[in-house]
C-alpha cells in the first residue's frame, strides 16, 4: 500500500500525558473545522501580531486563482520584522544566533560567534547601505548568494530584504552549472560568495565555482567574497571584491530605512527539481510567508524566549530560509547555528552542541537520526542533553525506529516530537503536531493533522476523498498564507504544475493517507522527485547531465531506497553507436553528475541497457525501471497514473532486468 520502506502502525499511541496543552484529538478538531471554514479571518487575526506600515485592504484577493495575494496592499518589510522589532524591547541585546564554526582545537570548537539582536541590525543596515551604494540594489532587483553556513548568510538575505530587494540562495552544495542556470533564470546582478567553506574537515573552494559559473551567468556583474577560511582565490580585476573591502568605507553606525514593501511583492525565489524541464522559481510573497512562520513558531515549536533554539538544515534550503532566518528571529529567539557535518570529528558533535549551548528546541531529519543510529548511541550518551523539551524532523517521512531512537535518547521518552510535512512551495509547515497549541497523542512516523487554518485531504485519482487507510495523493483545497506567488516568469506551468491535476487544488505530489483516527501519513513522492537525505533532487536535473557525456544516448534516473540516506539515484543509460560498457564509463558519468549537480547528487549506480520501458505515449515506465533497480518485481497492479497493461509492464521488466542482469 505504501512507498515506504518499513511498516507503519496506526494504532501505536504515544499519550501525551504530563506534556504541555495535552489534549483529545476531537478538540482539536473541532478548533481545526472553525478555523478552516473561517480561514480568512482566522489568518487576518495572525497577521495582526506582526508589525505592519500600513494594514492590508483585503485579507485576500482572490480575484485572479491561482494567483492570490494575501493581505493585499499591506505594507511591512522582513527585516524590519526581524530586527527593529526587537532593538526597540528588551531583546535589543538578546543573543539572536549562536555560530559555531566546524574546525576544532584542543577538543574544543575553534571559532564561536554570538550576535545579538543589535549587532544583527548593526551589521545588517551596514550590509544593505554597501549594497545600495556600490551596487546600486534597490527594490525589483535580485542577488544571488551562494554561501556556506555562516553569519554572514542571513545578513545577506536580510539586508536584501531591507531595501526590497529579492535574494536568490543556491546551497553551497551544488554545481557551477546549477548556480549559472539559476542566476539566469533569476536575472541576479551580483552574487554573493565565500572564499571557501569546511564541511566535515574539508575545505570546499566555493570561489572558483563561481568562477566558472560566471562564464554562463550572463546578468551577474559583480562577485562578492566573504572571508571564511582564508584559503587563496583568484579575483577578476573590476568584477570581483572582497567583502571587507566593500564594506570599509561604510559608517560603523550606518542606518537604511527599512523599504515599505507591499504585502504581495517578492521577498525570495528559491529553485526546486522536479520531473521535467528546468528547475522551478518558486517566488515567496513578505506578508503571508512571514505570518505563517509566526504562526507555525508558537504552534509547532512553542518557541519562548527562555528558549535555544536549534534546526539543523542548511539555510541553502527552504527548511533553512524559513526556519532558521525568517521564522526564529522574526519570533526573538535565541538560535544556534552551525557550519558543518553533525559528526564531525566524531559522530558526538551533534550532541556535544545540545549540551554546550543547553539547546531545549531541536529540529532535525531522519537522514541525521539513522546516521547516528549507525554511529552507536554511546555517543549521545556521552553529553547531557535534557535541555532539549521539543523536538521535529523534517525532509522525509521518518521511520519508527529512527522516531523511536531520539525520542528514546534525547526526548526522554517525554517531550513532544513530531514529524513536520512541508514543501518549498508551501513555505512553511502544513501538517503537524502543535505542541504550543494543542498537544494529541503521538504515533511513531505520523505527520498529525494540518495545522489550524490548512485545509488538507487525501484524495483518489478523481479528487474525491480517499477511505481511511487507503493511499492517495495529498492536496492543499484553499489558499494559504506563505504559498508561492507564482513560479518565475512562468505563471502557466505554476497552474498546469500544482493547480491542475485536481482544479482549484493544490496538488503536492505526494502520497499520503489518513489512519482511522484522522491522522496523516505522508508516504513519499508520486513523481519523480526523488530526495537523498533529504535533499530535493529532479531526476530531469540528473538526466541532462549524463546526456552530455559524448556516450549517452538517452538515460532514466530513479531513487532506490539507502538505509541512511532514505533514497539515493541510480542511473539507466542507453549508449549511443560506438560506445561499450565498462567500468571506466561508469566512473566517468559518476564523475559528470559530481560535476554538474553537485556531490549530494552522486549516483549508486550506473546500469547499461538497450532499451527503457516506455509507455504508448513515450513516457518511461519509471515504476519498472525503479524495481528492476531495486532487484524486485515490479508488483502485478497498475499504478493510478500507469498507461500500461499488467502484461506491458511484465515484458518490458522482464527485458530490462535480464539486461542489466538484476533480478
Ligand atoms: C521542507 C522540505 C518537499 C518534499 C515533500 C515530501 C518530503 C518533507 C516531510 C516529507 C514526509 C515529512 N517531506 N517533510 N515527507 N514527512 N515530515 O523538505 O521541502 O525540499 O521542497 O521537499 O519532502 O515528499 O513533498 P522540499
Amino acid at each position: 500500500m505504501t512507498e515506504l520502506n518499513w511498516s507503519i502502525s496506526f494504532d501505536e499511541r504515544i499519550s501525551p500525558e504530563g506534556m504541555p496543552n495535552a489534549a483529545k484529538v476531537d478538540d482539536y478538531a473541532n478548533f481545526h473545522k472553525k478555523s478552516i471554514k473561517e480561514y480568512k479571518e482566522f489568518w487576518a487575526g495572525l497577521a495582526t501580531e506582526l508589525d505592519w506600515f500600513k494594514p492590508w485592504d483585503k485579507v485576500l484577493d482572490d480575484s485572479n486563482p491561482p494567483f492570490y495575494k494575501w493581505f493585499a496592499g499591506g505594507e511591512l518589510n522582513a527585516s524590519y520584522l526581524c530586527l527593529d522589532r526587537h532593538v526597540k524591547s528588551a531583546r535589543k541585546n538578546k543573543v539572536a544566533i549562536i555560530w559555531e564554526g566546524e574546525p576544532m582545537e584542543d577538543g574544543k570548537p575553534k571559532e564561536v560567534r554570538k550576535l545579538t539582536y543589535y549587532d544583527m541590525y548593526r551589521e545588517v543596515n551596514r550590509v544593505a547601505h554597501m549594497l545600495k551604494e556600490k551596487y546600486n540594489i534597490k527594490q525589483g532587483d535580485v542577488i544571488g548568494i551562494y554561501l556556506p553556513m555562516i553569519p554572514e548568510l542571513p545578513i545577506f538575505m536580510l539586508a536584501a530584504s531591507r531595501l526590497g530587494a529579492a535574494f536568490c540562495v543556491v546551497f553551497s552544495g551544488f554545481s557551477s552549472d546549477a548556480i549559472a542556470e539559476r542566476m539566469n533564470d533569476a536575472e541576479a546582478k551580483i552574487i554573493v560568495t565565500a572564499d571557501g567553506s569546511w564541511r566535515a574537515g574539508k575545505m570546499l573552494d566555493l570561489k572558483s565555482i563561481v568562477d566558472q559559473a560566471m562564464q554562463k551567468a550572463k546578468t551577474v556583474k559583480n562577485v562578492v567574497v566573504v572571508t571564511r577560511t582564508r584559503n587563496k582565490v583568484n579575483m577578476v580585476e573590476g568584477r570581483d571584491e572582497y567583502f571587507e573591502d566593500a564594506m570599509k568605507g561604510v559608517h560603523t553606525n550606518a542606518y537604511v530605512e527599512p523599504e515599505r514593501v507591499k504585502s504581495e511583492s517578492p521577498l525570495y525565489i528559491l529553485y526546486t527539481s522536479g520531473t521535467t524541464g528546468k528547475p522551478k522559481g518558486q517566488v515567496h510573497d513578505v506578508g503571508g510567508y512571514m505570518t505563517l512562520l509566526h504562526a507555525t513558531m508558537k504552534w509547532v515549536f512553542d518557541i519562548k524566549d527562555s528558549d535555544v533554539y536549534w534546526c539543523m538544515a542548511d539555510i541553502g534550503w527552504v527548511t533553512g530560509h524559513s526556519y532558521i532566518v525568517f521564522g526564529p528571529l522574526m519570533e526573538g529567539a535565541t538560535e544556534v547555528m552551525y557550519e558543518g557535518s553533525p559528526v564531525f570529528p566524531e559522530q558526538n558533535r551533534w550532541a556535544s552542541i545540545i549540551e554546550r549551548y543547553g539547546v531545549s528546541v531541536f529540529y532535525t531529519s531522519p537522514t541525521a537520526i539513522r546516521g547516528w543510529i549507525k554511529g552507536g548511541e554511546q555517543w549521545v550518551k556521552m553529553h547531557d542533553t535534557s535541555s532539549v523539551r521539543l523536538m521535529n524532523s523534517v525532509g522525509e517521512p521518518i521511520n519508527p525506529e529512527a522516531f523511536k531512537w531520539l525520542f528514546r535518547l534525547v526526548g526522554r521518552e517525554k517531550v513532544p516530537f513530531g514529524s513536520t510535512w512541508w514543501m518549498t512551495e508551501t513555505g512553511g509547515i502544513m501538517i503537524s503536531h502543535v505542541p504550543g497549541l494543542m498537544m494529541l497523542p503521538m504515533k511513531p512516523g505520523t505527520n498529525g493533522f494540518p495545522i489550524p487554518g490548512i485545509d488538507a485531504e487525501v484524495v483518489d485519482e478523481k479528487g474525491n476523498p480517499q477511505k481511511a487507510g487507503e493511499r492517495g495523493f495529498l492536496v492543499l483545497k484553499k489558499p494559504w498564507p506563505g504559498m508561492p506567488l507564482t513560479i518565475f516568469k512562468d505563471p502557466n506551468r505554476f497552474v498546469d504544475v500544482y493547480f491542475s491535476k485536481f482544479p482549484g487544488q493544490f496538488y503536492a505530489g505526494d502520497y499520503a493517507v489518513r489512519d482511522p483516527d484522522g491522522y496523516f501519513w505522508v508516504l513519499g513522492r508520486a513523481d519523480e522527485i526523488i530526495k537523498v537525505a533529504g535533499h530535493r533532487l529532479g531526476t530531469y536535473e540528473l538526466e541532462s547531465a549524463l546526456i552530455q557525456h559524448k556516450a549517452v544516448a538517452e538515460s532514466a534516473v530513479v531513487g532506490v531506497p539507502d538505509e541512511i540516506k532514505g533514497e539515493v539515484p541510480v542511473a539507466f543509460v542507453i549508449l549511443r553507436q560506438g560506445f561499450i560498457p565498462s567500468e571506466q564509463l561508469k566512473g566517468e558519468l559518476k564523475e559528470l553528475i559530481r560535476q554538474q549537480v553537485g556531490p549530494i547528487a552522486s549516483l549508486k549506480d550506473v546500469f547499461f541497457a538497450s532499451k527503457l520501458p516506455k509507455t504508448r505515449s513515450a513516457k518511461i515506465m519509471r515504476r519498472v525501471v525503479k524495481a528492476v533497480a531495486m532487484g524486485m518485481p515490479p508488483g502485478d497492479t497498475t499504478t493510478l497514473d500507469d498507461e500500461a497493461s499488467i502484461d506491458e509492464i511484465k515484458n518490458a521488466y522482464a527485458q530490462l532486468s535480464g539486461e542489466v542482469g538484476k533480478k
